[in-house]
């Protein structure tokens, strides 16, 4: 059965206050003495968004602020926070905390706490679908902040995919090609550093408007 629009729009809302909740719920732990956790409160639709538009048989890789995108793929929010806490029953039964969380279920290839870490690996998922790996016809998608483009991982990440015609990143609402975007944490000093917007970047590489 097609989902009606505002049914769609509610259930995204509602999704977007489950991540706010979490994280809101995990900083609280973490000021009490839990390990701590990057959160991606204020990126909720970006997560939200992006992970909508996929299909099961797609591909997620994600940074350091991934439990927005976990959540938005389904994750089980006890069995995350376990994970964040360091519990057996987390998703990686303990062994990641928050920084490298995988789920393979949820088609959640891995985050990576190395900045830029997830482009340099998402070209390569994308090639696998593309040599039958997975249900076929499924696409990558990756997240990564705009700190992240300033790393040299970024271009490379770039030109393959484009090289490949195989990582498809889609379009997220603050305009720029991929990246997610955070005012006011350790990344405003990368801004300061870049000589052009991330943008510009799409045009190096004629990546693909869709
Ligand atoms: C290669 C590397 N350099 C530096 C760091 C330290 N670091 C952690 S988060 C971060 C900021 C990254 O900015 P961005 O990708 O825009 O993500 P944001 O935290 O702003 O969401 C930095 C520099 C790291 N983890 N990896």
């Amino acid at each position: 059965m097609t989902e009606t629009i505002p049914n769609a729009r509610a259930r995204r809302l509602e999704t977007m206050m489950l991540i706010r909740a979490y994280e809101e719920q995990a900083v609280e732990l973490q000021s009490n003495g839990a390990p701590g956790t990057c959160t991606s409160v204020g990126q909720e639709a970006a997560a939200v968004g992006v992970v909508d538009a996929l299909e099961k048989r797609d591909r997620i890789l994600t940074n350091h602020r991934s439990a927005g995108h976990l959540l938005a793929r389904g994750a089980d929010p006890n069995r995350l926070l376990a994970e964040v806490l360091g519990r057996v029953d987390g998703y990686c039964g303990g062994r990641s905390g928050s920084l490298h969380i995988s789920a393979k279920e949820l088609g959640v290839v891995l985050t990576s706490t190395i900045v830029g870490g997830e482009l340099s690996l998402a070209p390569g998922v994308a090639l696998a679908q593309k040599m039958g790996h997975g249900e076929p016809g499924g696409i990558t998608a990756v997240f990564f902040g705009d700190g992240a483009a300033c790393e040299g991982i970024f271009h490379e990440a770039l030109n393959l995919a484009v090289q490949q015609q195989g990582v498809r990143a889609l379009e997220i609402p603050d305009g720029s090609p991929l990246p997610e975007s955070r005012r006011g944490g350790p990344r405003e000093c990368c801004d300061k550093k870049r000589p052009v917007p991330a943008v510009t970047a799409r045009a190096l590489y004629s990546w693909p408007q869709w």
